[in-house]
């Protein structure tokens, strides 16, 4: 057996992001043991001891860290993995670049345009590899759309239409800020749904469907003032509860995308369809591994919506798990991007999308959220 190359994890963060992650370290070994390299989970850094104790002992974490600054010294870490709140991204993706670290981090890449761009230079001048972890491309059902549209089944493409819609902050008592709720204050997550939800829909969509060249959106902000945990005070509320915006896309499309936490009744219902001159696509993240296929070259008396359950072998990512018609979930997505990153290792290329990929998503986030503030259409120049 050709001996393994280790990829020594640290990684900052222990929330509901620092779970998927590490799963996905655990699990690759094991389903992708063809890759040259291992992860191995060193450390874990979280700002409470007893915290990041916690989950080092869960997780199979040898140390621990309190001071994201130690973690990133440590000459025993190739790879820091950023799961903080959104305000920490940038300083310690710098900072971990400058110290020649590779970086991964969750998305949205920062909390605004500039704050990305500043991470996309210190990674860029680092030359170090890295990637934003937005998950969803590596569904199987997802990255099968990409290969069809790619193939150029779908011809030319006429709309995009993606939503993202949850519930869970309607309650005008839930407070904002804090642990759990940070992305209900502004000051930290740097928007609502726009970098949270959208931000999703929105990397999708530039993947599959090529750049966005104007935008024009609305959003609000339905509860207006909330308690913020930290202060003990009601403050106003700064974030998007909902957001839509409509686009043109490079290629001539048209985009329509929604977002919302306001939705009664939906937890994470993130669907989009795809129609083009020959063909249609739509997903839903609530049946993850069908893909529904629409193609008007087939037979007039069986013509219809095609509903691709996409567990084959030959599909995208499937031949690593069961046996053709076994499905697998939303954390294999994460499994698949730490199999994509260290592939990328291991071949010099790089692991989709990038700092630089992501800094797209970033400014269409920013130009939907100033044409909703000025009412007015935003060009994209990117
Ligand atoms: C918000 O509830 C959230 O957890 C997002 O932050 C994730 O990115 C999304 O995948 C699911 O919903």
């Amino acid at each position: 057996m050709a001996t393994k190359k280790e990829l020594r994890i640290g990684l900052i963060g222990c929330g509901f992001m620092g779970r998927t992650h590490s799963n996905g370290y655990l699990r690759v070994k094991n389903f992708f043991p063809e890759l040259q390299y291992v992860p191995v989970l060193k450390a874990v850094c979280a700002r409470t001891e007893s915290k990041a104790r916690a989950f080092a002992d869960q997780w199979g974490y040898e140390s621990i860290e309190t001071d994201w600054k130690k973690l990133i010294a440590r000459e025993d870490i190739d790879a820091v993995d950023i799961c903080t709140p959104n305000d920490m991204h940038a300083e310690i993706a710098i900072a971990a670049a400058e110290a020649g670290k590779m970086v991964l981090t969750e998305k949205p890449l920062a909390r605004t345009y500039e704050e990305a761009l500043g991470m996309v230079t210190a990674i860029e001048k680092a030359g170090v590899p890295n990637t934003v972890w937005y998950n969803y491309r590596r569904l199987p059902a997802v990255t099968l759309a990409k290969q069809i549209i790619d193939s150029g089944k779908l011809g030319r493409i006429f709309h995009f239409r993606a939503n993202f819609l949850q519930d869970w902050t309607i309650n005008a008592n839930l407070p904002q800020g804090g642990e759990g709720l940070w992305r209900m204050d502004a000051s930290v997550a740097g928007s609502g749904v726009t970098g949270d939800l959208l931000s999703h829909c929105i990397d999708t969509a530039l993947w599959l469907n090529g750049s966005i060249t104007n935008v024009s959106g609305m959003t609000e902000t339905f509860v207006k003032e909330r308690m913020h945990q930290l202060t003990g005070t009601v403050q106003p509320v700064g974030i998007d509860d909902a957001c839509t915006f409509m686009c043109r896309f490079r290629n001539g499309s048209l985009g329509l995308f929604e977002s919302t936490r306001y939705a009664r009744g939906h937890k994470a219902l993130y669907t989009f369809e795809i129609n083009g001159e020959h063909a249609s696509i739509r997903w839903d993240l609530h049946d993850l591994n069908r893909l529904e296929f629409f193609d008007n070259s087939d037979l007039s008396v069986v013509k219809g919506w095609r509903s691709i359950h996409v567990t084959d072998g030959d599909q995208p990512y499937m031949n690593k798990w069961w046996v053709p018609g076994l499905g697998i979930g939303y954390e294999h997505s994460f499994v698949h991007q730490v199999a994509d990153f260290l592939q990328s290792l291991e071949t010099g290329g790089s692991c989709s999308p990038t700092f630089r990929e992501a800094l797209e998503t970033q400014l269409v986030c920013q130009a939907v959220l100033e044409s909703a503030a000025s009412g007015t259409w935003k060009e994209i120049h990117s």
